[in-house]
């Protein structure tokens, strides 16, 4: 199968009412074994990729890389993550990715309109599929006032307003969670109402950034060989469900493969002294990432659907 446009991946998705991941990769280890969890499980996936990633990696690397993947019988879709400098998004464009996220919401609301529409013109021609952002991705506990949620979250009004406007084809609201290993202090409060009013207002596919859950038994691992991330929290699995009941049709997830990955080598590493083999080493992290990819998607009900 060649590449799939994110649109077909993620109307699928919105129409039968389950979610697919968006998961982040950095090198080829890490994307054989989020292909292998989806392989197994019959799922689409979505591989996304940050600007940080096409620097680290190097753009042709990651397409061709991903192009390779794309060979499984399985619907993959390759996604430009966070995508703010429009150099880069333009080269994401004409270089074979089939879905983009222009994040302009740091951006005052008229001009993040202005800079996802110029996106969406862009994208058009080549029925790639454009995500774009409102509101701010930080994580609100139990304790804060509707005035400072409201300061902060999106607003459902503005979400209409935003979409028959700019005609992207899916919008990652903020409700509540964050991005990294460590999202809340206290109880993980995510808002599930304005979530709701989001997808009535929109009907649209809806993104659920900063859901990583940081697995307890992965993160012991990490703190048993040697790490030192004890306050890590994430979002809890019951949440993630709802969050898809309430109309999220992509899961987007880096943290718990990063997580993954270094839990895997610190245990190889500490167990064995004398090993120097990037093989022991990488290929135990692969398995993990594999693993916790397969229990991500029936999580989120995207298996058999491929
Ligand atoms: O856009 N992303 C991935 C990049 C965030 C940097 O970790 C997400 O929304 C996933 O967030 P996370 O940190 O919960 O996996
Ligand atoms: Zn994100």
């Amino acid at each position: 199968m060649a590449l799939v446009s994110g649109k077909e991946i993620l109307n699928k998705a919105n129409k039968e009412g389950y979610a697919v991941g968006a998961f982040n990769i950095n090198n080829m280890e890490i994307l054989q074994g989020i292909i292998k969890g989806c392989r197994e499980k019959k799922s689409p996936v979505i591989i996304a990729v940050s600007e940080g990633a096409i620097k680290y990696a190097g753009f042709d690397y990651i397409v061709a890389m991903v192009n390779v993947a794309a060979k499984e019988n399985i619907p993959i879709a390759l996604h430009l993550d966070h995508g703010r400098d429009m150099d880069i998004i333009k080269k994401c464009i004409e270089g074979g990715f089939t879905s983009i996220m222009i994040d302009a919401s740091n951006l005052p609301f008229e001009e993040n309109i202005e800079k996802t529409k110029k996106v969406v013109e862009m994208a058009k021609p080549f029925n790639i599929a454009v995500e774009a952002e409102l509101g701010r991705l930080v994580g609100i506990e139990d304790n804060i006032s509707v005035k400072e949620r409201d300061a902060v979250l999106i607003n459902p009004d503005e979400a209409k307003e935003f979409v028959k406007k700019t005609g992207i084809d899916s919008l990652a609201p903020a409700i509540g969670t964050s991005h990294g290993a460590f999202k809340f202090k206290g109880k993980p409060k995510l808002d599930f109402d304005r979530l709701k009013e989001v997808k009535e207002k929109t009907k649209i596919p809806l993104v659920l950034h900063g859901a990583s859950s940081v697995i307890p038994y992965i993160l012991e691992m990490v703190n048993s060989y040697g790490g030192d991330l004890k306050e890590a929290k994430g979002v809890p699995e019951e949440d993630i469900k709802k969050a898809i009941s309430f109309g999220i049709n992509k899961v987007n997830v880096d943290t718990d493969l990063r997580l993954s990955l270094v839990a895997a080598i610190r245990k190889v590493l500490a167990e064995n002294k004398k090993e120097f083999d990037p093989r022991k080493i990488l290929g135990p992290a692969r398995d993990l990432i594999s693993e916790v990819v397969a229990h991500k998607v029936e999580l989120f009900g995207s298996s058999d659907k491929a």
